[in-house]
């Protein structure tokens, strides 16, 4: 199977990307059915073990959805079991150096081109027969940006040939610079750091994306020129909809 981010980048369009925090196939199905182009688990900050987040990538695989996954660290052995539950896309966190970036890559990818082990489990049944023979070329490698030596090393990052997109953090990042997380709207020290990675990475003809506060926040993400932008969380969303739909009960 091939990757329908792939042809959407290639079309020059954005994707829309739905990020899960909540450890169910039930939600994971619903989210995916909102026209996402791809949507990813997140192993590192969501509520979510190995054994549901298999079951929400089959829920993920009822949709043309591209299944993605953010796992919690730069873990060969968790990328590695994560591509065999059927991920498309690996999301690394906190990738700062060159060398980091060089073995997180490794990781996704079979020999000779890295040191994936062999045992693809439901990527065949999600990929299809051909999953061996495309895997290499089809799924994404997905280092985030979020430290200042993470910006300060970007061209370096960028220079890893497998690296096809950067996903940058913006509350780390935030923090990484002394400023506040989680309010949406960035300080000025992490939007100049922003700016400057998606510089970069235009300069070096590769992807960027962005995780986004919300749909509005994400809209002006892709106008800034971010290829992929994810509008928050679904426990942000169900949240905020259900305060709201309080507030409006209660005329506050
Ligand atoms: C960050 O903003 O640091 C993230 O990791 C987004 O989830
Ligand atoms: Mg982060």
């Amino acid at each position: 199977r091939k990757n329908k981010l792939k042809e959407i980048f290639a079309e020059g369009r954005p994707a829309i990307n739905a990020w899960l925090s909540i450890g169910s196939s039930y939600a994971a199905e619903g989210v995916a059915r909102q026209g996402f182009d791809s949507v990813t688990i997140d192993f590192q900050h969501g509520m979510i073990g190995f054994d549901t987040g298999l079951t929400m990538f089959q829920a993920i695989s009822t949709t043309d959805a591209v299944p993605l996954a953010r796992v919690s660290c730069n873990d060969a052995a968790q990328i590695m079991h994560i591509l065999d539950a059927g991920a498309y896309g690996i999301i690394c966190p906190m990738i700062s150096t060159e060398e980091d970036a060089r073995s997180f890559a490794s990781a996704c990818k079979y020999p000779s081109q890295g040191s994936r082990s062999f045992g693809p489990s439901r990527g065949l049944l999600y990929g299809g027969d051909d999953y061996f023979a495309n895997a290499n070329d089809e799924i994404l490698v997905i280092p985030m940006i979020e430290t200042c030596e993470a910006v300060e090393n970007i061209d370096a990052i960028l220079s890893v040939e497998d690296v096809d997109m950067i996903y940058i953090g913006p509350n780390d990042l935030a923090l990484a610079y002394g400023e506040r997380p989680g309010q949406g709207t960035d300080g000025p020290a992490t939007a100049e750091a922003i700016a400057h990675v998606l510089e970069r990475t235009r300069a070096a003809k590769k992807l960027a994306g962005v995780f986004c506060a919300n749909g509005e926040a994400a809209r002006a993400r892709v106008e800034q020129g971010f290829d992929l932008v994810t509008p928050g969380n679904d426990f942000g969303a169900l949240t905020r909809e259900l305060r709201s739909a309080v507030a409006t009960i209660r005329g506050s």
